[in-house]
This record gives C-alpha cells, sequence and structure tokens, in this order.
C-alpha cells in the first residue's frame, strides 16, 4: 500500500496551442482515484496548484516565459512537500511542468542522500535550452533545465541537478538538429523507437531498472502523451506516428511497479480539447494503474534488482 499524492498541475504555458489545462480534470473524470483506491493505495487529492506571481510577458520569442518561470516556482516547492507525503501523481499540464516536478524531487532525493534518476518516456527528447530553442516552445526544455544546461536566464537556479547518467529517454522519433548535436555529445541515455523495434521495450528499461537498483536511487517517471502512438492517444498537440502500442506501455509500467522502484510520476501534455470519448485519458490513468500494480496475475516484486 502506497500514499499516492494528486497534484494538479494545469500548465498550458509551455506551448501555443491551448487545452493541457484541462488535463488534471479529464484525469479526476476518468477516475484516477478509484483506479487507485481499487488497489489498495491511499489516495490524496491536493487539488489544482496555480503559478507563483508572474510579470506580463516580454520575451518575443520564447512563448509565456514568465508564466513558465512562476509554474516552476510553485512546482519546485509543490514537488518537495509532496515527496514528504508518498509518491506524487503530477496531473498535467504540458511537459514544461517538469522543468518544476524534476527540479523538486531531485531536491528531495539529494536531502536524502539518494541520487536521483529520471525516466522520460517522450517522442522528442524535451532537450532544448531557451537559446536552442525554434519553436520557442518551452515544453521542449524540460531535461536541459533539469541536467543544469545554461540558458534559461531568470529561471530558478536548479537545486540538486540530474547527472545526465542518470537519465534514460524511450521512445524517440522526433528530434531536432541542436537537440541531436547537444544529446550524442551527453550522457543520457536514449532508445528511439527503431531501437524498441529490434529488441522490444524490456530490453533496454530492464537495464535501466537494474542501475537505478544498483545506486538505491529514487526514479521519477515522465511520460508524455505523444510516447503513445496516436492511434491509441490522440488527445496531444504534438502527434508523431510511429509510437509505442498500449501494451508496451503498459509493459513499461508493469515493469516499473515490479521493479518497487518508481517514487514519482508525470502524466502531461494531455490536451483533453483534442480527445475522442475520453479515451486518452483513460487509457493515461488505465498506465498510472498498471505503474501502480494493477496486474492480471500476480509477478514477483523487486524482480530488475
Ligand atoms: B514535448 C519541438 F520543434 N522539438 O522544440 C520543439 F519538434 O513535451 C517539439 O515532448 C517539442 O511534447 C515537443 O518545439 C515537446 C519541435
Ligand atoms: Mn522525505
Ligand atoms: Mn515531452
Ligand atoms: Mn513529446
Amino acid at each position: 500500500m502506497q500514499h499516492c499524492i494528486l497534484v494538479g498541475a494545469p500548465v498550458d504555458s509551455g506551448k501555443r496551442r491551448p487545452g493541457c489545462l484541462m488535463g488534471p480534470d479529464s484525469y479526476r473524470t476518468a477516475n484516477l482515484t478509484r483506479a487507485l483506491r481499487d488497489l489498495g493505495h491511499h489516495v490524496t487529492d491536493m487539488g489544482n496548484l496555480k503559478p507563483a506571481p508572474f510579470p506580463a510577458e516580454t520575451d518575443a520569442h520564447l512563448y509565456a516565459r514568465n508564466e513558465t518561470i512562476g509554474w516552476t516556482k510553485t512546482l519546485t516547492a509543490a514537488a518537495q512537500n509532496a515527496m514528504a507525503l508518498g509518491v506524487p501523481i503530477f496531473m498535467g499540464g504540458d511537459h514544461s511542468l517538469s522543468l518544476g516536478t524534476v527540479a523538486g524531487v531531485a531536491a528531495h532525493a539529494a536531502a536524502h542522500d539518494r541520487p536521483q534518476f529520471v525516466l522520460w518516456l517522450d517522442a522528442h527528447s524535451d532537450f532544448h535550452t531557451p537559446k536552442t530553442t525554434t519553436s520557442g516552445n518551452l515544453h521542449g526544455t524540460p531535461l536541459a533545465y533539469v541536467t543544469g544546461r545554461d540558458g534559461f536566464d531568470g529561471f530558478p537556479r536548479v537545486p540538486a541537478p540530474v547527472p545526465e547518467d542518470n537519465i534514460c529517454i524511450i521512445g524517440l522519433r522526433s528530434v531536432d538538429a541542436p537537440e541531436r548535436t547537444a544529446l550524442q555529445a551527453s550522457n543520457i541515455h536514449r532508445h528511439d523507437m527503431r531501437e524498441i523495434d529490434e529488441t522490444g521495450i524490456a530490453v533496454p528499461l530492464a537495464a535501466f531498472l537494474s542501475r537505478v537498483a544498483k545506486a538505491n536511487g529514487a526514479l521519477h517517471v515522465s511520460l508524455d502523451v505523444d510516447f503513445l502512438d496516436p492511434s491509441v492517444a490522440p488527445a496531444v498537440g504534438t502527434t508523431v506516428p510511429g509510437g509505442a502500442t498500449a501494451r508496451e506501455a503498459h509493459l513499461v509500467m508493469e515493469m516499473l511497479h515490479d521493479s518497487g522502484l518508481m517514487t514519482s510520476l508525470d502524466l502531461v501534455e494531455l490536451n483533453p480539447f483534442l480527445d475522442e470519448r475520453g479515451r486518452t485519458a483513460q487509457l493515461m490513468v488505465d498506465l498510472a494503474a498498471s505503474a501502480l500494480g494493477r496486474r492480471v496475475f500476480d509477478r514477483p516484486t523487486r524482480a530488475y534488482a
């Protein structure tokens, strides 16, 4: 039994197309709370957060930069607080919320002398800085921020940057040229869909999980809706064909539960305005349930230690 802390983060400042602000209520409508209670967990819904006060926007290139700074401040503090209570599940909101959630959980881990690890499930690498982004959309920058890359003028200093070697991205199929250059020069572990096709998704995930286990790490999982194939998850602004199947995604979540390693979870980029009869919201809730123990038959836990 775990204590799941639902944190509503209706962040919509990370890109121009609106709608992610409806994400938290969509997860509530799909009854995330009940799905987790049915698994025996204690669930507390903290309601929705608001960004810290921010000045009017003045940057012509970076969309809603100051609002995103406000959200980063709020979420860094909220993530640290929620980590002290249980397993936070951040209900997004677009992926710019992870500037704050990852910075916050990593600060909590550092205070407890544990290394922070991050599993990034995404079609994109989100490794732009505000200086390299061509779109100006800050939902493409969280991994650069939390690893401590330069270029985030005006953003809070990251209290405990996450070492590149502790990050694993799975699902890649859309990487911009400057990100590709930066990624290849980094120690971030990265697995594109071609590799998943060749080896299956369990191989790179199991390797990563055993590294987390050996280091006694805290593990944050950031699940971007566009990790999934658009045929099963249409409710996202940045669809990219060739994504994970529903079963591949469930397998990732089931293995995470078996490992006993996941300490926090982001559900990001759901745009309910683009959904079809709630099916994407429902799939995301079902995936969260798999990560927290829903299964057909019992399996040994800590299988990847
Ligand atoms: B998401 C993009 F140009 N790289 O920077 C950009 F392709 O959180 C996409 O993963 C970013 O959905 C996608 O705007 C951010 C683009
Ligand atoms: Mn603690
Ligand atoms: Mn993303
Ligand atoms: Mn993405």
